[in-house]
């Protein structure tokens, strides 16, 4: 794709890679120490997307202390990079790149990182007010220009890794459940939003069940808490290993009761596995402070198996609660899976 060339950006003068060149011989001085009042300082991945070399040597040797620097050279290699399931933590992307150009690549750098947010700092010679408007509104974290001041380039890099990486620490506080390690109900409601969009695209089957510890407050009442704690975990732990494939997702609504959402799996595969989850549930040996106890618990279940088309309006609450409906009527007849007919 070609696109027009932006002034200040196509080449990087001789003056230009000296100032870079006095930088690195500075910090070779420096002795690149990874320290910050002391406290070792976390090494950050960088991936530069730039079509000149000498910028990408320039920006590694910048980065040289503290961060390890991926260079590639045009967008492509970039997003090949991110499909192969590569992981940085700040990108660093050059405006005017031949292949694409750096604003139509934000949102497809954006769109391979599977809801992960890495920040992206776009470096370039070009710091017009609308191409710095342009640039943020379409997702950059940040607008750098070239050449870069080391120092400043370095600590905007580590700023804006850091908070990535806090927002990343918050996001899995506010999507885990803290006893079972699974993910809770707003985890599984943004993979939902997520996969849901996929399957519709491609009119894929997916399976909604939810399960109850049967009888569990008496478990409660008989043991203590602390093997009701136990309890849910060991199921937590079961489902993980009977739904661990990619299109799997095992969530913990609250209290005794879990979700399994999966996808590409018809009804009769997604029975027998239930199946051989529950079995495994009903004979796993439950601890009292380390010492086996004799009680065994089990687990009911209702779901239900479909397929997303495009036209269809599937939200995660109304399907659960059409699940809910035949987990009740298992609880009721004591049939241990409900499935909702089709
Ligand atoms: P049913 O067979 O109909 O499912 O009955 P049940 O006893 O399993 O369900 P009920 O809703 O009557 O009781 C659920 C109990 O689960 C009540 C509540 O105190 C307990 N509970 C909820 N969250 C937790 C938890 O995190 N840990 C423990 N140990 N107990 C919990
Ligand atoms: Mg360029
Ligand atoms: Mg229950």
């Amino acid at each position: 794709m070609g696109i027009k060339p932006i002034a200040g950006d196509l080449v990087f003068t001789d003056k230009h890679q000296e100032s870079y060149r006095t930088e690195f011989s500075a910090l070779a001085h420096s002795g690149g120490a990874n320290r910050r009042n002391g406290m070792r300082q976390k090494v950050y991945s960088v991936l530069t997307i730039d079509d000149d070399p000498a910028v990408l040597r320039a920006i590694s040797r910048m980065l040289r202390s503290g961060f390890k620097v991926t260079g590639v050279s045009s967008v492509l290699e970039a997003l090949s990079l991110l499909q192969q399931g590569e992981k940085f933590d700040v990108i660093l992307l050059d405006l005017a790149m031949p292949d694409i150009d750096g604003f139509t690549a934000i949102p497809m750098l954006q769109e391979l990182e599977h809801g992960r947010v890495t920040p992206i700092i776009l470096l370039t010679g070009d710091i017009a007010d609308t191409s710095q408007g342009k640039g943020l509104k379409l997702g950059a974290a940040d607008y750098i220009q070239k050449p870069p001041s080391p120092e400043i380039l370095r600590l905007r890099v580590r700023l804006h890794a850091e908070n990535a990486d806090l927002r990343a620490q918050l996001e899995a506080l506010a999507y885990t459940d803290t006893l079972t390690g699974l993910m809770n109900r707003r985890g599984l409601q943004r993979e939902f939003e997520r996969e849901i969009r996929r399957c519709m695209r491609g009119s894929i089957t997916v399976t909604v069940m939810v399960l109850d510890i049967d009888h569990f407050k008496s478990v409660n009442d008989t043991y203590g808490h602390a093997v009701g704690d136990a309890a849910i975990c060991s199921v937590a732990e079961l489902l993980k290993q009977f739904f661990h494939r990619a299109t799997d997702f095992v969530a913990r609504l609250g209290g005794e009761e879990f979700v399994v959402f999966s996808s590409e799996q018809n009804q009769t595969e997604m029975e027998l596995r239930l199946l051989q989850c529950r079995d495994a549930i009903k004979t796993a040996p439950l601890y009292d402070d380390g010492i086996e106890i004799e009680r065994r618990i089990s687990v009911s279940a209702g779901a239900m198996t479909l397929t997303c088309t495009q036209s269809s309006d599937f939200r995660l609450d109304r399907l659960i609660q059409r699940a809910d409906v035949c987990l009740y009527k298992a609880k009721e007849t004591r049939d241990s899976q409900v499935w909702e007919e089709n």
